[in-house]
């Protein structure tokens, strides 16, 4: 299976100009995942060139069309879908069951952006004038440069390339490079499901090649991007002198707390879905856990019990509860965090090595890790470890959990356990964040609403629901006078009225 994967610019499977391929492992085994094309400058300037020209036809491909072959693609992905989970948890590490869970998102999001072919509704308006109609209708960018992240190979492409087809743009698509297969995989299927050349087209390789000409391209006006804060930020620095629209979505420190009141065991299952699911390694993760006194000790308890029964191993073995991390260096960068939080003097109540015994020997796996007696203001609690490493910080009221939820620089996601229902709505009136839970963890979010988050986490730009349509069009007003005479809005307005 080691195969060289390739791009595909212009309806064509080709290689990169200047020859040059990369590898990816299994970061459970270590076994040759397969050799890909790295893309330069050159391969992003064809494939942007031949979206531009699909996109002359694309944009006046009907809507309900597009829909069709957007419903197409969903129907193959479902046909696939136990091969595209056993590929991805093979290419990323993510255990089978949330790997079919990805592939279900992003079968979800094709459905869904496939139903928003017939619909796309603008606005119409009364005019101020007789005889005359006014609407405002959507149109798309152009072509749409899609960098995408590791952790959700399949659903976040999805999420960013439904949306940008079905509004009629054309895409240059470039994911991560640690899950091209995956990626190429998904142009398959629309290549499959009948999408015209050049509409969509792949460009594998690295952020600082292939991405950076991406995003500096002048004939990619819209740029929407997955990935950390520090990257995004510079994405938009970059977009803002080319006047691009940019949409990001990036960095989380999301927080469960858990009131004097809650149900405990439900607790310990939202922390333990949401802080080790995908080895904590989703942007939606819970890596901090804001806990009242008075349930401090027994939360801890019943969370270090369960954590200590969790099984590391190869995502494909039904049994493994977590499996491996990306790669070396994100394994390292975690560990580099246990050691930051004991240097720091938080008590590390669970976990905190990597592991390389027996069957993990060739793998990247690091323990389900729990710091307890954790301050707001330490850096695990305030940095994003991206990991599987959860932070418990204990607080003595309501309004101090909301204050620690609120204290840092980031707002996706967070979650209150609490049977108390005023609490729960005083949660949602002063919690500044995207999404938020109650009585449940803080990642699981569904297709068919707004994705995203406040502060350093996005910058006012939400994936997913109909918004995602917002994202992908702009806005033409158009006034239709059919009146037979030139009316002058504002000035006849009101003689108009005087005069019949
Ligand atoms: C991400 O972590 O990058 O809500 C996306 C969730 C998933 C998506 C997470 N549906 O956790």
């Amino acid at each position: 299976m080691a195969d060289l994967m390739r791009n595909f610019i212009g309806g064509q499977w080709i290689d990169a100009r200047a020859g040059a391929t990369f590898e990816r492992h299994n970061p459970a085994t270590g076994d040759l995942i397969g050799t890909f094309a790295k893309s330069d400058r050159s391969d992003v300037q064809t494939a942007v060139d031949k979206a531009k020209v699909a996109f002359e036809s694309w944009r006046l491909y009907p809507a309900p069309k597009r829909g069709e072959i957007l419903y197409r693609a969903a129907q193959i992905m479902l046909d696939r879908k136990e091969l595209l989970a056993r590929e991805m948890t093979e290419e990323m590490g993510k255990v089978i069951d949330e790997a079919r869970g990805d592939v279900q998102e992003a079968i979800d999001m094709t459905y869904y952006m496939a139903g928003e072919g017939r619909r796309m509704f603008g606005q119409t308006t009364p005019s101020e004038l007789r005889n005359k109609f006014n609407m405002s209708v959507r149109k798309p960018f152009g072509v749409c440069g899609i960098i995408t992240p590791w952790n959700f190979p399949m659903a976040i492409p999805s999420w960013k390339m439904m949306p940008a087809l079905i509004s009629g743009n054309t895409v240059v698509f470039k994911p991560a490079s640690f899950t091209s297969r995956s990626a190429l995989r998904l142009v398959e299927i629309l290549i499959d499901a009948g999408l015209p050349d050049g509409v969509v087209n792949l460009v594998l390789g690295n952020g600082q090649e292939a991405g950076d000409a991406l995003i500096r391209h002048p004939d990619v006006p819209l740029i929407s991007f997955t990935g950390s804060t520090e990257t995004g930020n510079a994405v938009a620095v970059d977009g803002a002198r080319l006047n691009k629209r940019v949409s990001l979505e990036m960095g989380g420190k999301n927080a469960i707390i858990v009131m004097d009141d809650a149900d405990l065991s439900l607790a310990v299952d939202g922390i333990l879905w949401s802080a080790f699911g995908t080895s904590g390694q989703r942007c939606t993760a819970a890596s901090r856990v804001v806990v009242h006194r008075k349930v401090q000790k027994e939360l801890t308890e019943r969370l270090v019990a369960r954590v200590g029964g969790m099984r590391l191993g190869n995502g494909l073995d039904a049994t493994t509860d977590i499996g491996p991390v990306v790669s070396d260096p994100q394994l390292r960068s975690i560990n580099d965090y246990v050691k930051v939080g004991q240097a720091e003097g938080a008590r590390l109540a669970a976990g905190g090595k990597i592991l390389r015994e027996g069957d993990l020997a060739n793998g990247h796996f690091h323990e389900p890790t729990v710091f307890d007696e954790v301050r707001a203001d330490m850096r695990i609690a305030q940095e994003e470890i991206f990991g599987p490493v959860t932070a418990l910080i204990p607080v003595s009221s309501f309004k101090e959990a909301i204050e620690v939820v609120n204290g840092v620089r980031y707002g996706l996601s967070a979650s209150i356990f609490t049977q108390d229902v005023n609490q729960a709505f005083r949660a949602m009136q002063d919690i500044y964040t995207g999404i938020l839970y109650i009585n449940a963890g803080t990642t699981g979010a569904e297709i068919h609403l707004p994705f995203g988050g406040t502060k350093a986490t996005g910058n006012g730009h939400r994936e997913a629901g109909t918004v995602a349509i917002d994202v992908f069009t702009e806005w033409q007003s158009i006034y239709v006078d059919f009146s037979g005479r030139l009316q002058r809005a504002q000035i006849d307005a009101v003689e108009s009225e005087t005069s019949a």
